[in-house]
């Protein structure tokens, strides 16, 4: 009997997975934990019924959201990610020549789990000795780090639960106390055109605490519902206005491989569609 996985992120609409074999399936201490393999997308992981990566398409978010404000930045040394059990998003911050990544996981499940079905995502990222990890609560990691970062990236989940913590104003308030004068904050915002509100108000809470505020986007087939927005803020509006040749000359420095990312949709990314700006602007 063939069995399908349901996302159930949407209330009135949503993908189903065909599972071609379960390579995992755990309740761990903080959610539902399945791995699987899809003959089209490769290996999934979903938690609490939300797909959060496959093998196909990690690379875009990934790429986008690690690529995209540490090379906007420029002189980034430190980078802060909170989430990202799965390591992709480490292993592109550490295509740059940064000091240190820091990377506060709350489930300590999914960096293993990933680690044994998953390891084509972090490809080896956690033995760099440049990844700092830390299994802790992100939301109490920002109030309480006496540590400064250039950059922070926000690899959650959608707020459909306990982590809605990292979509409030308190919380972007404290990674403005714990980003360095002019440093980047980028966090998953969701698909603009499916979403809950919650993610709407994002730019508002924002605002409260940083001089420019604005979202980036990037299209990944399996977070469905057309494009995905990335929040933004910084107190530096310059960060988002590079011309594609200053981002290519910082990208050759760093010399990368990429499958989604380059230097001219970098500058594309913040090109909005008219609704996203309404959005940012409310
Ligand atoms: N975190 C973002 C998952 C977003 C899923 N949302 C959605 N389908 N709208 C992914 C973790 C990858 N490191």
């Amino acid at each position: 009997m063939t069995e399908w996985y349901t996302e159930a992120l949407h209330e009135s609409v949503g993908q189903i997975l065909r599972i071609d074999r379960i390579l995992h399936q755990e309740r761990t201490q903080h959610q539902d934990l399945i791995i699987f393999e899809n003959k089209t997308l490769g290996r999934v992981m979903g938690l609490d019924g939300i797909v959060q990566t496959t093998t196909f398409d990690e690379h875009i978010y990934h790429e986008m959201m690690a690529h995209v404000p540490i090379l906007a930045h420029g002189a980034a040394r430190r980078v802060l990610i909170i989430g990202g059990g799965d390591g992709g998003m480490l292993r592109r911050c550490l295509c740059h020549p940064l000091d240190q990544v820091t990377m506060v996981e709350i489930d300590r499940s999914v960096i293993d789990l990933a680690l044994e079905f998953l390891p084509m995502i972090s490809a080896g990222a956690f033995e760099d000795p440049r990844a700092n990890l830390l299994i802790a609560d992100g939301a109490r990691f920002v109030a309480e780090t006496e540590d400064r970062f250039d950059v922070i990236i926000v690899d959650s989940s959608d707020p459909t639960g306990p982590n809605q913590v990292l979509f409030t104003e308190e919380f972007y308030g404290h990674c403005k106390r714990a980003l360095t004068p002019g440093g980047i904050l980028v966090t998953q915002n969701g698909v603009p055109y499916l979403d809950h509100g919650e993610q709407k108000r994002t730019y508002g809470r924002m605002r409260q605490h940083f001089g420019d505020v604005t979202a980036y986007v990037a299209a990944v087939p399996t977070y469905q519902g057309g494009m995905m927005t990335f929040a933004w803020a910084s107190d530096n509006p310059a960060h988002r206005q590079w011309d594609a040749e200053t981002i290519a000359g910082r990208a050759a420095k760093s010399g990368f491989e990429s499958d989604y990312y380059t230097p001219s949709l970098h500058v594309a990314s913040f090109a909005l569609p008219r609704m996203v700006e309404r959005h940012v602007a409310a």
